[in-house]
């Protein structure tokens, strides 16, 4: 099986999650998609749904499948939400943020009840860091905070730059309107501790690890789906 032939077996398979009048979190990525495109048949055949999304990104493709978006604002407690991410470790320790939906990601995640992780095999790693995590940053006066991110990670023996994301000739500005850092940390081997102190420092919006926030994990393969806890 393909990759993508993963990601919309996990994608299907995490629709199956989802029942009539049920309030649902939308994630972000090319797995969320498969996930988005499964749930708009079940609201074709008369499941009722209300929806709220983790970026513009799936925003327009769920209501370019006719699907309508609420504002989290208005709709209280989640029943579950279903995301992608760019690894999954032990524990369910994620690093997420490939997409530049990290900060909306996560604010939806703490809004549901349960929250489903939906990943192809190759996402399933014995050690988070191989991925870049990615750091979201404000703008203004970033390059004092980029020295504090860098000085926390000397501590974690990460000795890499963050690098800020480029999207052709300009920063990557994300739906909010923050900068995005990448650290190629190669290895991490103290994720709650390096997520403390990231989100510790001034300037550091939010950070890629999702720490204690996935119920289960959904990873596709050749000998169908996987479902971790
Ligand atoms: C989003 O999906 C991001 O947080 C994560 O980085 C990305 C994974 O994308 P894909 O499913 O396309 O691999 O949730």
């Amino acid at each position: 099986m393909t990759a993508d032939e993963q990601k919309k077996q996990v994608g299907d398979a995490a629709a199956e999650y989802v029942k009539d009048g049920m309030k649902v979190g939308l994630g972000t990525g090319s797995t969320a998609a498969w996930f988005v495109k499964a749930l708009a048949e079940k609201v074709k055949a008369g499941m009722k749904l209300t929806l709220v999304s983790t970026s513009i990104q799936t925003t327009q493709l769920a209501e370019s499948l006719g699907l309508v978006i609420k504002d989290i604002n208005d709709v209280g407690v989640l029943d579950l939400c279903v995301d992608g991410a760019d690894e999954v470790g032990p524990g369910l320790a994620l690093i997420k943020g490939g997409g530049a939906a990290l900060l909306r990601e996560k604010l939806i995640w703490e809004q549901a009840k349960s929250c489903i992780v939906i990943a192809d095999a190759a996402k399933n790693v014995p050690l988070l860091g191989k991925f870049p995590l990615p750091i979201e940053v404000e703008p203004f006066a970033w390059k004092g905070t980029v020295n504090r991110i860098s000085d926390v990670l000397v501590d974690f023996d990460i000795n890499m730059m963050p690098k800020v994301r480029m999207k052709g000739e300009s920063h990557w500005i994300t739906d909010g309107g923050n900068l995005i850092f990448d650290v190629a940390c190669g290895a991490i081997h103290e994720p709650a501790g390096l997520a403390h102190e990231l989100k510790s420092l001034t300037g550091v919006v939010d950070h890629g690890l999702f720490l204690d926030l996935a119920d289960i994990a959904l990873i596709g393969g050749e000998d169908g789906v996987t479902v971790l806890h």
